[in-house]
């Protein structure tokens, strides 16, 4: 493995990372306080769900009040496209960001020029979290344009002091080229186009792990600690989490330490994490396992209270920054949720069972069809490049095997050759529906 930097001194931490928990709980309350206030003053589509709700900002006396306070969901978020949720008038926006809408209408988030600030200062403490200093030089994979990993890495990079390539996704090829020569110490992107970029190298001829990266920034779509282990064997690098999403600002909302990989600070001086019963909306104590609710109590064009992310993972004590709690590698959304004859099942569950089985890449589709009343589910997975047919009956039947006794339910697979099935560019889609 490369070598591994340094843990920052204190003097290289930002002034809220070297705060107790204590004071850091003072200033989330504070904070919290002034933000509900603010949202109540100035969006008027909180300030009736509020009222409806029977709360106003002063109930707010402790951090634990705010489960007084209703929920909101992507929907309440859609219902006032495009400018509904701003709580500036929009000639003071510096810049707009908007998610797909590949399922409705598209969320549009607004920055000022103090939201952009703040947004630069919490990647640019991600990326010094993940091993990155001022002088690397950083690839940025990510996509640029209404997608918040581009430019959200990009200016935070700068603002650590990192020369950035803006790549962006795509051009696999090129990129293998740029880095080859402009020798970057760290990248940006998905895991999964990570891995187009290492399949790349080994189609040229290349050795992935000659190469100068030291460090990957890996995130916005779920992956598991096989496929960690998988990127960091094959690239020669240390490959963290980074966690954001664009409703509550874009990439950098939590950061896995290098130093201790375990999962990811939460920068909880600026968003405030809950852990809810996707079902009940109930908030659930540190260590269980529920959906993630996050308040921003830093942002002006666009406060969001108790924003519902969809996403599944638990609380956890902090470690490298002892004041920050953590959150467990997210496991899958909510939308990811494939119920299958009465069996719960993500993506992820799959793609762990798989990457044990050293015959199958890391490539593979999760194809929902119906036969009569019956859902049927067919992993279409690749086999590794040198593998003969029985090798690849085999490892079929292995993880037949590994998911029936490891999930509980019965699945098809197709181990498909090498190179067929879509590659990444950007965040994957996994499943398929064809039902
Ligand atoms: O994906 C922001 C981002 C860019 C994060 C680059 C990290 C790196 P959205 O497009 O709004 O924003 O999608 C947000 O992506 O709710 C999660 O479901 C998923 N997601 C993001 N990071 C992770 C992660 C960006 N580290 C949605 N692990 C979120 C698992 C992630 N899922």
């Amino acid at each position: 493995m490369t070598r591994l930097g340094t843990p920052p001194t204190p003097e290289l931490l930002d002034p809220a990372e070297r705060l107790s928990r204590g004071q850091l709980r003072e200033l989330q309350l504070r904070r919290l306080r002034e933000m509900l206030a603010y949202t109540y003053t100035n969006v008027p589509a909180y300030r009736e769900r509020f009222d409806q709700a029977g709360v106003r900002p002063e109930d707010c006396r402790e951090l634990s009040d705010l489960a007084r306070f209703p929920l909101t969901g992507k929907d309440d978020l859609r219902a006032q496209y495009p400018f509904g949720m701003l709580a500036v008038p929009r000639e003071r926006l510096r810049r707009l960001h908007a998610s797909s809408g590949s399922t409705g209408a598209p969320t549009v988030v607004g920055y000022t020029d103090g939201d952009l600030d703040t947004w630069s200062g919490a990647v640019a403490r991600c990326i010094r979290a993940a091993g990155g200093r001022p002088g690397d030089l950083l690839h940025n994979a990510y996509g640029y344009g209404l997608f918040t990993g581009g430019l959200g890495l990009h200016y935070g990079a700068e603002r650590l002091g990192c020369t950035v390539v803006p790549a962006s996704g795509g051009m696999t090829s090129r990129q293998v080229r740029l880095i080859q020569d402009f020798r970057p110490d760290v990248i940006t992107a998905t895991p999964s186009y990570l891995l187009t970029l290492i399949d790349e190298f080994e189609k040229q001829g290349l050795d992935p792990r000659a190469s100068s990266l030291r460090i990957g920034i890996l995130g916005a779509e779920p992956w598991t600690a096989e496929m960690r282990e998988e990127i960091e064997e094959r690239l020669g690098i240390h490959a963290v989490d980074i966690y954001g999403l664009s409703e509550l600002m874009g990439p950098g909302v939590g950061q896995e330490c290098v130093e201790t990989k375990d999962g990811l600070h939460l920068w909880e001086d600026l968003f405030l994490p809950e852990i809810v019963d996707p079902l009940t909306g109930e908030v659930l104590p540190d260590g269980e396992e529920g959906e993630l609710v996050l308040t921003s109590l830093v942002r002006e064009a666009m406060p969001v209270i108790r924003y519902r992310t969809r996403d599944l993972t638990r609380l956890l004590p902090g470690t490298a920054r002892p004041a920050f709690r953590r959150m467990g590698r997210i496991t899958g959304r909510t939308d990811d949720l494939i119920i299958l004859r009465g069996v719960n099942l993500y993506p992820t569950q799959i793609e762990e069972l798989l990457l044990r089985i050293p015959v199958l890449a890391p490539h593979f589709q999760l194809r929902l069809t119906r036969e009569g009343r019956l859902d049927r589910l067919t992993v279409r997975v690749e086999a590794r490049p040198d593998a003969g047919r029985e090798q690849r009956e085999a490892a079929a039947e292995a993880l037949v095997r590994a998911v029936r006794d490891g999930i509980g339910v019965g699945v098809g697979v197709e181990v498909v050759d090498p190179e067929t099935l879509e590659r990444s560019v950007g965040k994957i889609r996994r499943i398929v529906d064809e039902r």
